[in-house]
């Protein structure tokens, strides 16, 4: 079976996810958290992080690396442009994201959802505010000089970088972080548009139906 070694709730594991549920590929998830790694998990994940990906060809890790290769084992509904151009900048946000966004969503996301609600933590607000007020806003800064009026991060369809840049965004959601529609109008509404597409919508009952129960 095809298999993701992670949680749906940590970004890179969705980035996976999401690319599987693009494609239509039948896959568990095998629930490895960040904290609770099994013994053995260095044999899977060498890096022992998450997600790792197993199936009848290869065991492998790094998001990166496993939507490449879905991509090229499950070419339908391509999440890589053709073009070369607009391919290497689909790698480059992809890349953005899981750097600058995560840099600053991560650790809200930590405080916010990890300490407080996970492990019943009292999370440190003040953190969070001088991330909201001194370093989210270039973050921000730059993707709204980037993102077009209509259509996905690089093209008219989803690539690879809006799996990635969404589940940061997903996971600011879940951590009240709003894009501020006045300050970044082309972020918000490409949030708003990507967030409702039946692939993101899903995904997000999906993690809302795990938090409630
Ligand atoms: N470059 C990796 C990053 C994966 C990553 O940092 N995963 C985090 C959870 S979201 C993790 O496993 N952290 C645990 C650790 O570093 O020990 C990828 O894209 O898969």
């Amino acid at each position: 079976m095809t298999t993701v070694y992670g949680v749906q709730l940590s970004p890179f594991s969705r980035k996976v996810i999401l690319a599987l549920e693009a494609k239509d590929v039948a896959f568990e998830v095998n629930p490895v958290t960040p904290f609770e790694k099994p013994e053995g998990f260095e044999k899977i994940s060498p890096l022992r992080k998450i997600p790792a990906f197993e199936d009848d060809q290869i065991t492998i890790a790094d998001s990166t690396v496993i939507c490449e290769y879905l991509e090229q084992r499950y070419p339908q509904n391509p999440l890589y442009p053709q073009n070369m151009v607009a391919r290497a900048r689909a790698r480059w946000f992809e890349e953005y994201s899981d750097t600058a966004v995560l840099g600053v969503i991560g650790p809200i996301f930590f405080e916010r959802l990890v300490k407080k609600v996970m492990l019943q933590q009292t999370p440190d607000e003040a953190r969070v505010s001088q991330i909201i007020e001194d370093e989210l806003p270039p973050v921000f800064d730059y993707l709204e000089s980037q993102l077009g009026e209509t259509g996905f991060l690089v093209t008219d369809t989803l690539t690879v970088a809006d799996l990635a840049l969404g589940s940061h965004l997903t996971n600011a959601l879940y951590s009240g972080v709003e894009v501020d529609a006045v300050r970044w109008p082309k972020l918000a509404t490409y949030t708003g548009r990507l967030l409702a597409t039946e692939l993101f919508a899903n995904r997000i009952a999906a993690d809302k139906a795990l938090m409630a129960g």
